[in-house]
């Protein structure tokens, strides 16, 4: 133990880079976010179905270990209720299915261990700095009792930034893969992976504990200071929080001003942001944009009229409370997807604005943080005339139709029915990702200004808020944009 360790501080020592360090001992509770499973008396978390962790930052070279006790990885174990199975992975961007890695563009990195039938007696080893193009798989093979599932056994896989990446069990070294270029990782999952459908269950009665990850990570994420400048050449402008956080009443004391998501679901966590914004004129529209990094129900969001809250200070016991009516709300929403609230309403003007989204659904979701090194969440506001200094955010009382419904830059009605645009955005949503194929042709349309995603409008528009029900009067605009390419499906194919 002592000497793989030294191995790899001193692999890892590069006084230029920071270093990164997590560690989670699984035992009765994790730091990671934890989705069904079951921890164990002695200490251990055992599948059910998945935990996953983000370190914030994409580690170019590191080490990851983690200790199994139950693992019996052996082609006839009891162990073995499928073909594949899953035991655990890293990955740069926030899914965990090599699926997606590979039709990911850019390509990014993962690596993946997984048992089952198929593997000879033992497990498969995959590792991809760039997706499918320059993965390498190996299966390593033990013989039948070599590995007892009486006794606690160590995974460590081990990453540099020459493009090497190890695995070893037990200190013993399975395989090393030389890559071109180094991997970026970023997430860490146990259990289930994240393929669309479920691919991978995980492997039955395997109990993970004392996870263990260290690393440093390329100076490649911008520093996020308060507001960014709106984009020269007016509307739209864009803007990413000044502040962003959540709070969970479980731990009501707790800071998650740093994280690298943002977390809500029906136990009461909630989402908070802050823009603010600047040099703006007539507003016309004004969109919360954010990139879900898990699925689930996507939220209400509302006004926070309190702007005077800090990230590094806000908990679920000090969190500032939302406003009453609902602005807009998101159905399910699906991992590495964009979408966006319509907060026209509570957008006027220049000068900051807070908002805070809630969901009731049991399964929550999670949002991209401004920490994070890409698709930061953006206030995207359309606006006319002159810009201006003063305004501020909407104030009181819901007369949101005067401003929004003006609107000649892009005014936002959805036209073309909601009723048609939401069965299609539907379709989608479910079909599209949870089959792992493309978008849903037919709703799809390009995106001004050029950009490579597609987005398809589920509905939107603007109505002012009527005496009724906030849920059905207020505006809900929903824009999905896919980060999914359109798949060759004999790649796809490929990849099992
Ligand atoms: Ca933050």
């Amino acid at each position: 133990m002592h000497s793989r360790l030294l191995i790899s501080l001193t692999l890892l020592s590069c006084p230029a880079l920071a270093q990164v360090a997590f560690t989670d001992d699984l035992n009765g509770a994790t730091t990671g976010a934890r989705n069904g499973g079951q921890f164990v008396s002695g200490g251990g978390w055992q599948a059910g179905h998945q935990v996953k962790w983000d370190l914030g930052a994409a580690l170019t070279e590191g080490s990851f270990s983690v200790e199994l006790l139950n693992w019996n990885p052996s082609f006839d174990s009891p162990q073995h209720q499928f073909d594949k199975q899953q035991i655990l992975a890293m990955y740069e961007a926030p899914h965990g299915s090599p699926h997606q890695a590979d039709a990911d563009s850019p390509k990014t990195s993962s690596w993946q261990v997984r048992t089952g039938a198929n593997y000879n007696n033992c497990f498969k080893f995959l590792s991809s700095p760039a997706g499918f193009t320059d993965r390498q798989e190996t299966r390593i093979s033990r013989q039948p009792g070599e590995l007892s599932p009486a006794q606690p056994h160590t995974i460590e896989v081990r990453w540099t930034r020459a493009g090497n990446v190890a695995v070893f069990v037990d200190g013993v070294e399975g395989v090393t893969h030389r890559h071109g270029t180094a991997l970026r990782l970023r997430y860490v999952f146990i259990g289930t992976d994240d393929a669309p459908g479920g691919t991978y269950g995980p492997q039955a009665g395997v109990i993970f504990r004392n996870v263990r990850v260290n690393g440093t990570t390329a100076p490649v994420v911008p520093p996020v200071d308060a507001g960014v400048p709106p984009t020269p050449g007016g509307s739209p402008s864009r803007f990413v929080p000044s502040a962003d956080t959540w709070t969970d009443p479980l731990n009501p004391t707790a800071v998650h001003g740093s994280d690298g998501d943002l977390r809500t679901g029906g136990d009461g966590r909630t989402i908070y942001f802050r823009f603010d914004v600047q040099g703006v004129g007539q507003v016309s529209r004004a969109r919360l944009v954010l990139r879900a990094m898990n699925a689930g129900g996507g939220g209400d969001v509302r006004r926070v009229l309190d702007t005077s809250w800090s990230e590094t200070s806000v908990t679920h016991q000090n969190r500032p409370m939302p406003e009453p009516s609902v602005l807009a709300s998101l159905g399910r929403v699906e991992i590495d997807s964009e979408y966006a609230f319509d907060v026209t309403s509570a957008v006027r003007g220049n000068g900051a604005c807070a908002f805070a989204i809630t969901s009731t659904d049991g399964d929550g979701s999670g949002y991209l943080s401004r920490e994070s090194a890409e698709n930061r969440p953006e206030l995207v506001v359309e606006w006319s005339g002159t810009p201006g200094t003063g305004g501020g955010s909407a104030g009181g009382g819901p007369a949101a139709g005067g401003v929004a419904g003006g609107g000649a830059a892009g005014g936002g009605s959805a036209g073309g029915g909601a009723a048609a645009g939401g069965a299609a955005g539907g379709a989608a949503m479910g079909g599209g990702l949870a089959s792992g194929g493309g978008q849903a042709g037919g709703a799809s349309a390009p995106t001004a200004g050029g950009e490579p995603a597609q987005r398809i409008q589920v509905k939107g528009g603007c109505a002012a808020a009527g005496g009724g029900s906030s849920w059905f009067a207020l505006v809900i605009a929903m824009v999905l944009v896919t980060t999914r390419r359109l798949r060759d499906s004999r790649v796809r194919a490929r990849v099992h």
